[in-house]
């Protein structure tokens, strides 16, 4: 049975007998320069990298398992896969005139088929550019690609492609939708690591080059990791990420001056503080001499940051910067900060406006080894939001983008939603921030405003469970997320037939079907739930299944407004909150207009009577009615599509991911009822259609 623990790197030996003997032509033999050294079995070389190690392994076991054999070579020659960085051997001399090594950098490679010698060659200015030149090549065979020809040239989009942990160590995951913490459990690391190493392998397969590995709401005993208790346990780990390339980050306790040093204070200003944090990054940098450095969410969600002692988000941010700065360290500091103690009745407090308004007048206070993390929307990963204004409005300070690939609001990975298409259309969404273009793939990346740092996190969608995710579909939202940090240009249909071919093999059928069920997911979810970008509407804190008001009276702002006569929230600057006016203009003015604002976003920004008539040409209540009868009714398509793939999919897999849909199709029901009744009895408006509404 297969569990799906392999995900896409199953490495299935080729069956098609042509395409093996023409793929053997090259990969028949390989040779990794200067990472031959892996004499023993725990690796330790005569002399070889980690990296060039690692790549060398990989090679050998994806071209053994998918050729059937392979012989590993010491030096270069005709007719084989050679690997190293250049200046390694003149063997890649011949490239030389082919690329430009200065526009690789540190991370980019090429992949070049040469008709003279009949060798590919994989190869890049540095070790890590050489290990993702690996994986890309493993990727065309994987994948079916010719192997004639092949004139690569590969750069990273983005510097920073990092994935957070959200755990505990308890075991437990904080919106964790997959089992228990791979790192922890009762307090400790788990002993055995080989999961980590395993996990490690996947995310260096799609170029993620950084990991935090506990929650951001950093509790008592993870509070202690930056200490001698755990160093060398967090020392251990970093190793296992090291060999695949992946810098290793830790979320700090804001107040561990206090909470784990024995001051009485966590003012950054006040000298004790900033000595007790550069000695704490002195020790850090003894166990781990390229800790890649801090992830920090302060003042936010009843966490502590430097507000208490009446200073702000620079000198919280910046005084951990300079502690970190002697030894290369980086902070990243999180902008998920809002008043969480909100009353329905206020409408001018409008969470959407709190990060813009707590850090756009701090633009360019922050050093420069500080980077903003800010999540894709300005409330808190719903499946549909306008894109953070703070993308654009900075202009002087490095920022990352923060999506989440946990289904917290999104199904909780027991429904299926593919995710990608959503993050193209943040990546894609132009501010207008310094003329048309200025989209947030380039604002991220840093490139717009000529920022030294910059890139993607996201929040992990892994644990325990043997198949990683829960759902084994929802591996493609891990990998996609990945794939999208590398080269946000990718279309969500080719991240999609790629990890649907990695990950079950070449089966033209069942590619199709697959990929129509995760392109389609998105948009089937958001149709059964919350309607036009209103949000919310899920039951308090473990955020799963239908509540309209749910969240409507409670403290964390975030409402709808629906009463008898309409609803949604007005954040116009003429007569609601002013949220749409912290955009660039023709953004904030299509946003402010009720005429013009997507159908979408309608309720995100406008509160309007239930007749309102759409762009569609439906009243708004129409519409809840149609997508939430059209969702669930897809939702149960979607079960029936998996069912055709019964013969071409394992049986473990299969099963499973039927079980799946089976539930999804029975919930979105339960969705579709719930906010149907909901609306018609506050309306008061009959379906046109007559369908049962309970
Ligand atoms: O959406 C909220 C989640 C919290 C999370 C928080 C955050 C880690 O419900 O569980 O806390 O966002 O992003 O900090």
């Amino acid at each position: 049975i297969d569990s799906g623990y392999d995900c896409w790197l199953g490495y299935k030996r080729i069956a098609d007998s042509a395409l093996r003997e023409s793929y053997a032509q090259y990969g028949s033999r390989f040779v990794v320069i200067g990472g031959e050294g892996d004499g023993d079995e725990n690796g330790e070389g005569l002399g070889a990298s980690s990296l060039l190690r690692t790549a060398g392994k990989e090679l050998e076991l994806a071209l053994s398992s998918m050729l059937g054999s392979v012989t590993r070579e010491r030096v270069s020659g005709a007719g084989m896969v050679v690997a190293g960085t250049f200046g390694s051997s003149s063997a890649f001399e011949s490239l030389a005139g082919a690329y430009e090594p200065a526009e690789l950098g540190e991370e980019g490679y090429v992949i070049h088929s040469s008709e003279e010698d009949g060798c590919i060659y994989l190869s890049a200015a540095s070790e890590r550019g050489v290990l993702y030149a690996v994986f890309h090549f493993i990727r065309l065979l994987q994948t079916d690609q010719q192997l004639e020809g092949l004139r690569i040239q590969e750069v990273p989009r983005n510097g920073l492609r990092m994935i957070n942990h959200w755990d505990n160590m308890d075991g437990s995951v904080e919106r964790g939708y997959a089992g228990n913490s791979i790192f922890y459990r009762d307090g400790r690391f788990i002993e055995d690591k080989s999961r980590i190493r395993d996990y490690a392998r996947l995310l260096a397969s799609a170029a993620i080059n950084a990991i935090s590995i506990n929650n951001v709401n950093v509790h008592r005993q993870e509070s202690k990791l930056i200490t001698d208790e755990f160093l060398p346990d967090v020392a251990e780990v970093a190793g296992i990420f090291r060999e695949y390339g992946v810098r290793l980050f830790l979320s700090v306790n804001y107040a561990s001056t206090i909470e784990i040093g024995c001051l009485d204070t966590a003012d950054p200003l006040d000298s004790g503080v900033a000595e007790w944090w550069k000695q704490a990054a002195a020790d850090i940098y003894r166990y781990i001499p390229d800790f890649g450095g801090f992830v920090v969410k302060a003042d936010s969600e009843f966490r502590p940051g430097p507000f208490t002692y009446g200073r702000n988000h620079a000198d919280g941010a910046n005084m951990l910067a300079d502690a970190l700065a002697p030894f290369g360290g980086e902070v990243i500091w999180r902008c998920f900060v809002y008043n969480c103690l909100q009353d329905w009745r206020d409408r001018k407090t409008d969470r959407a406006r709190a990060a813009y308004d707590h850090f756009m007048p701090l633009d360019g206070q922050f050093r420069d080894n500080v980077m903003l993390q800010i999540k894709n929307g300005p409330m808190d990963f719903q499946v549909r939001e306008p894109v953070s204004p703070l993308f654009g409005g900075l202009t002087k300070t490095n920022h990352l983008l923060e999506l989440q690939i946990a289904q917290e609001y999104t199904g909780q990975q027991r429904h299926l939603c593919y995710l990608v298409p959503q993050w193209k259309e943040v990546y894609d969404f132009d501010t207008y921030a310094s003329g048309a273009g200025s989209t947030v793939a380039e604002i991220a990346s840093g490139r717009l405003f000529g920022r030294a740092r910059g890139g993607i996190a996201a929040v992990s969608n892994i644990g325990d469970d043997l198949n990683w995710c829960g759902h084994v579909l929802a591996q493609a939202n891990w990998y996609g997320y990945a794939r999208l940090a590398w080269n946000p240009d990718l279309s969500a249909e080719q991240i999609a037939s790629e990890w649907i071919r990695m990950t079950f093999g070449r089966d033209e059928e069942l590619e199709r079907i697959v990929l129509d069920m995760l392109l389609g997911s998105y948009s089937i979810y958001e149709s059964y739930t919350a309607p036009l970008g209103v949000g919310w509407m899920v039951n308090p804190n473990h955020h799963y299944g239908p509540n309209v008001d749910g969240y409507e009276y409670s403290k964390w702002g975030t409402y709808h407004y629906a009463d008898r006569l309409g609803m949604g929230v007005d954040r116009t600057v003429r007569t609601g909150t002013g949220y749409a006016g912290q955009y660039h203009a023709p953004v904030a003015e299509r946003y402010e207009s009720l005429a013009d604002c997507p159908d979408e976003l309608l309720l995100f920004f406008h509160h309007v009577p239930y007749l309102h008539v759409l762009h569609s040409g439906k009243t708004v209540i129409q519409h809840i009615y149609d997508t939430h009868f059209s969702g669930a009714e897809q939702a149960a398509e979607l079960l029936a599509k998996w069912d055709t793939l019964a013969s071409r999919v394992d049986s473990g897999r299969f099963e499973h991911v039927r079980e799946r849909l089976a539930h999804q199709a029975e919930h979105a029901c339960e969705w579709r009822d719930m906010i149907n009744t909901y609306f018609y009895r506050k309306s008061g408006v009959a379906d046109e259609q007559g369908r049962t509404i309970y």
